[in-house]
Parts: C-alpha cells; structure tokens; sequence
C-alpha cells in the first residue's frame, strides 16, 4: 500500500512542525508548500536529514508551486500573516482572506479528495471561506481550534490538581478566541466532573474560573512570551491528532470547527462543536444540551464569528 501523501500549505513555525511530526509518527510522505522560496526546500531537507537518526521513512518535498500537492490525502493549512502591532483585526482578514482564495483554488485544482485541516487566523471564518474558495464538500473541510483549546485546559487543570494530563478530559465549545466556551461541567478528572471536584474540596470555584479564563487568553499569553510570533508546537500536536483520526479511521470524539447546517441553532457557519473525525471526514457533530449560562456564552461566540463572516462577505461578495 503507497503512503499517505500529507500537504501542508505554509510552512511557517506550525507547518515546519507538523512536517517534522509527520515525520517522527511516520504518518505519510510530506509536501511542504510556502510561497517563500527556499523555506520549504529547506525545511524539507533539513527533517529529512533527521530521519536516518531518529529511523523513520517519509519523503518530503518543498514546493512554490500547488502542483506538487496533487492526489494528497489530507492538506493542513496555516498559511497567511500573524497579527503585527498597528494592523486590525479587519486588515488580517482581508489579507488572509485573499490568502484563502488562493489555497482553495489550489486544493480545488490538484486534491479535491483531501481531507483539509484549516488553522489560520481568524479561524472560524478563515475556514469556513476556504470550504467555499474550495468547492469541496463540508464534512471534508475543517478547523483546529477545540483540540488546542481544551490541550490549554487539560494542562492548566492537571497542574492544579497535581495528576496526569492523561486522566483529565476538558471540553470546550464556540469559537476560537476570547468567546471560546469551556465546559466545567463536562470536564473530568477520570471521570469524575469539575464541580463534584470542587465539592470534594480539590479545588474551588474562583480558581476554576480563572483557569477558564486562562484557557480563554492562552493564545495570548504564548504571544506576550515569545514575543514575536504564535504557538506552535501545540497548534501542532493537536492538528496531528485530528489528521490522524481520519487517516486511521480512528473515529476519535475531537472538538473542532465544524459545518453547521442547523445543530445548536446555527445555520452555514462554521463553529466550534464536538465531532467524530474518521475516514468519512467529519461524520458526526455531537448535539449536547446546554444548560442557560453555558447557551448564552455559546450564542456570544457565534455572534463573534459571524460578525468575522459578514466582514469577509463584504470584502470578497462572491463569498
Ligand atoms: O488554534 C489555532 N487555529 C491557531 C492559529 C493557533 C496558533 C496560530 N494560529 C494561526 O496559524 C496564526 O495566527 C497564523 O494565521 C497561522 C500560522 O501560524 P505560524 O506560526 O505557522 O505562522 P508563520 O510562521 O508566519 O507561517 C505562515 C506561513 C509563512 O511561511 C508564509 O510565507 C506563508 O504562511 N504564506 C503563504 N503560503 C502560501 N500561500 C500564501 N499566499 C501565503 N502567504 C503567506
């Protein structure tokens, strides 16, 4: 059986990780994408060059040209600008956007049959334009935002409880940003809910709240650290997670930013909910009820993205 062929469209900070952990979990061969010249080549070479030591078999190739992604199986993209001080949040987007326009066009032409992970900012509505840039169908185009969010969460609760990141689940909702939707009520340790947790005295509320609110800022904590640029090792791990569910056919319960045509009251957006990701690409948005608090943060964040959305619409009409 050939390998899987991986194209990972940007090559920045998440892509060159993602390549080197496709890599280290032998997951495909790799096709690094990027309109830089060289980066791509380079970074190709250089994880290549890493095999022999670390024993793992994958080819990679580095491209500035979409025909190189041709029959891939799964595309993940992150290409696009990061926020720079002075620019808005409406200039990301009209750039991105354009951005958007290309790759869809590209994935439409040379692998309308991948299964596409989409992680650039702002998310929600970066994927959702690419699903319409791209033609292809909507349980096969998604966004990484919920794997990564609730990663945050599980770290910060597993510090506070002093137990294995293992045996904390975190469930986290909406979009991604400063509306995100943690949960308390369905995450666990082992099982056992957040607040049964603070009634048998292992924590209280207020620090609960500020551990969502934690979660809530995580990116930007990272940013104010590094200082020049975003997270990635993370953003990477849990892309990883979500591709490896399809290629497996593992049928893993991921939250991600999935189509909605109707679920939790939102109609053709694209929203952070609980999925099942296997070989049929998002097969299944899992529905919870959520109680009249946990409604009114969702709806927040759905407010949220579609005022990204609107803006995109008006920008590019054809959208
Ligand atoms: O949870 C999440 N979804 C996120 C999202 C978590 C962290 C970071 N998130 C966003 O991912 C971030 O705001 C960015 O929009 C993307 C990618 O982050 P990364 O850190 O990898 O950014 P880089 O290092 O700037 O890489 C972007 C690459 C860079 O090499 C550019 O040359 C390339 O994108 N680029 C393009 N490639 C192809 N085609 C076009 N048009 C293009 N424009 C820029």
């Amino acid at each position: 059986m050939a390998r899987n062929k991986i194209a990972l469209i940007g090559s920045g900070m998440i892509g060159g990780t993602l390549a080197h952990m496709i890599g280290l979990k032998e997951l495909g061969d790799v096709v690094l994408f990027d309109i830089a010249d060289g980066i791509p080549q380079g970074k190709g070479l250089d994880i290549a060059e890493s095999a022999p030591v670390d024993g793992f078999d994958a080819k990679y190739v580095g491209a500035n040209s979409y025909e190189a992604i041709k029959g891939a199986d799964v595309c993940i993209v992150t290409a696009g600008v990061p926020r720079k001080p002075g620019m808005s949040r409406d200039d990301l987007l009209g750039i991105n956007l354009k951005v958007m326009e290309q790759v869809g066009a590209g994935i439409k032409k040379y692998a309308p049959d991948a299964f596409v992970i989409c992680i650039t900012n702002p998310l929600d509505a970066m994927v959702w334009a690419l699903q319409q840039f791209s033609g292809l169908p909507k349980n096969k185009v998604c966004g990484m935002a919920g794997v990564l969010d609730s990663a945050r969460f599980r770290h910060f609760l597993a510090e506070e409880f002093d137990v294995s990141v293992e045996d904390v689940t975190g469930f986290v909702l909406g979009g991604h940003g400063d509306t995100m939707v943690p949960l308390t009520r369905y995450s666990t340790v082992a099982g056992i809910p957040l607040p049964d947790l603070v009634k048998m005295g292992w924590t209280t509320k207020e620090k609960l709240d500020a551990i969502v609110q934690r979660t809530r800022d995580g990116g930007a904590e990272i940013v104010g650290l590094l200082k020049t640029g975003s997270a990635y090792y993370a953003p990477a791990s849990s892309a990883i997670a979500m591709a490896e569910s399809y290629l497996k056919d593992k049928k893993r319960v991921l939250p991600c930013a999935a189509h909605l045509n109707g679920q939790y009251g939102v109609k053709n957006m694209y929203v952070g909910v609980p999925t099942v990701i296997g070989a049929g690409g998002v097969e299944r948005i899992i529905e919870i009820d959520l109680n009249k608090t946990e409604q009114k943060m969702f709806d927040k964040s759905v407010a949220s993205v579609a005022g990204l959305c609107e803006a995109c619409a008006n920008i590019a009409p054809n959208l």
